[in-house]
């Protein structure tokens, strides 16, 4: 392993080799398809005897036995089990997200335009929701706050959160922010399997309207084969970060940024900017130095050497539009004034500003949510949100002067499309036709 890649615009092969660099595809391309719909077919047909024998088999554990649901007891035990320090940090973190995602509610709308309709949106949420949490490494009780919140905040009135258990086992800092966030159900399932569960009901688990949540490949395959079934968040990737920054910023600094994504997994992606080239010597030194240190160190090298990148411009100035063709995940620009930079930037899914704003803040307690597009995918998608949760019903209701004005073009256009009983319906209220007459 040599990388990690380093770029500067000035040379000649600069424009192919970031190209490749943008297309680099990370996520693994495993075929999972086949496996996931035999278990979501197995799910449907064998409802709650599937998902013990799947559990059985890939957790190894006895439903019967280890209890298919979280005890109330169980539960408050884990968040009386925990540290009074890291329970004051999970509420911290919960109430800044309960405000954050409060203000993103959307308002109704109700007007009345210039030929006397009345035209309206009325939101509302699903009525159930499904939140995924992975096992092991993975399962992150700062990711419980971030996908239970929104839910909750939208007005979700049940939720249905599933995990695997290996062995039986359940991560108890899981448990006490599932307690923290309101979440309803804690079922000890995992796997494609439990997206089925929540998506199609069994006789124990009644089906939702939403699933949510990270997962493996199996689990993101699960949740694609089942969109429409349920609606879900989205598919997510390995962690990115793209951080801009210039010779004034401290190198440790930027590296431990770097760092912070990296460790998630190998497949994960740190980028730095900057018109410094001695100043990114000082961040690659410090990169391998801090790397030495982490208890993570054997993710970050890997990651960092396989799919992290130092790209030295010119001039800070370049960057917006190579950020936007990398779309990242997280952004930061570690400048002192980052608006001008932030103002040209138009993909990216969430954006630190200012030296002061590391990443790692956004993925605990600042509040805006760390459930984020990833693989290019802030092109065109954006965070979870409370919207993730609800839905609109249009409304609308004519009077007889409001019919008159725009009836008559609807009969017309009836007329073309062939559809005569869609004419009348319109027609009779405008006294322009009776039952019996053709159009
Ligand atoms: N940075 C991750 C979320 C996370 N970080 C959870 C720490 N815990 C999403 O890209
Ligand atoms: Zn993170």
């Amino acid at each position: 392993m040599s990388g990690p890649l380093r770029l500067d615009s000035r040379d000649p092969g600069f424009a192919a080799a970031f190209a490749t660099l943008v297309d680099a595809r990370r996520e693994a391309d495993e075929d999972v398809s086949r496996d996931v719909a035999a278990i979501v077919a197995a799910v449907r047909a064998n409802g709650d005897a599937a998902l013990a024998d799947y559990t059985r088999r890939f957790d190894g554990h006895d439903l019967d036995t280890t209890g298919w649901r979280v005890s109330d007891t169980e539960r408050k035990a884990a968040l009386a089990g925990i540290s009074g320090e890291l329970r004051d940090a999970l509420e911290l973190a919960a109430d800044r997200i309960r405000t954050y995602h409060a203000a993103q509610r959307p308002a109704d709308s109700d007007t009345v335009d210039a030929a006397g309709v009345r035209l309206g949106a009325r939101w509302g949420a699903v009525e159930a929701a499904g939140l995924y949490v992975p096992g092991g490494r993975a399962a992150y009780p700062s990711s419980v706050l971030m996908n239970a919140i929104p839910a909750r905040v939208a007005g979700v009135d049940r939720l249905a959160m599933v995990t695997p258990t290996p062995n039986g086992e359940i991560n108890p800092m899981v448990l006490a922010a599932a307690e923290i966030a309101g979440v309803d159900e804690v079922w000890r399932i995992g796997g494609a399997q439990a997206i089925a569960a929540l998506a199609h009901g069994t006789a124990r688990i009644d089906r939702v309207d939403v699933v949510v949540g990270p997962g493996n490949a199996w689990v993101a395959e699960a949740k694609r084969q089942l969109y429409g079934v349920v609606g879900i968040d989205m598919v997510a990737g390995p962690s990115e970060i793209v951080v801009v920054a210039d010779g004034a910023s401290d190198p440790a600094w930027i590296a431990a940024d770097l760092l912070s994504q990296a460790e998630h997994d190998p497949t994960s992606q740190s980028i730095l900017f900057t018109d410094d080239a001695a100043f990114a010597d000082a961040v690659a030194a410090e990169v391998l130095a801090q790397i030495d240190t982490l208890a993570t160190g054997a993710t970050a090298r890997t990651s960092w050497t396989a799919n992290g990148a130092i790209i030295l411009l010119a001039s800070l100035d370049e960057a917006p539009p190579l950020i936007d063709r990398l779309a990242p995940e997280h952004l930061e620009l570690a400048v002192d004034d980052p608006a001008p930079l932030f103002a040209r930037v138009r993909h990216a899914g969430s954006v630190f500003l200012g030296r002061h704003t590391p990443e790692a803040v956004g993925d605990y307690v600042a509040g805006p949510n760390h459930v984020l597009p990833t693989g290019r995918r802030a092109r065109f998608a954006s965070g979870l949100s409370v919207l993730d949760f609800m839905k609109r019903t249009s409304f609308l209701s004519l009077d007889e002067r409001a019919i008159a004005a725009i009836g008559p073009a609807a009969v017309a256009l009836a007329r073309a499309e062939g559809l005569p009983a869609h004419g009348r319906s319109v027609a009779m209220r405008l006294g322009t036709q009776a039952s019996g007459s053709d159009l």
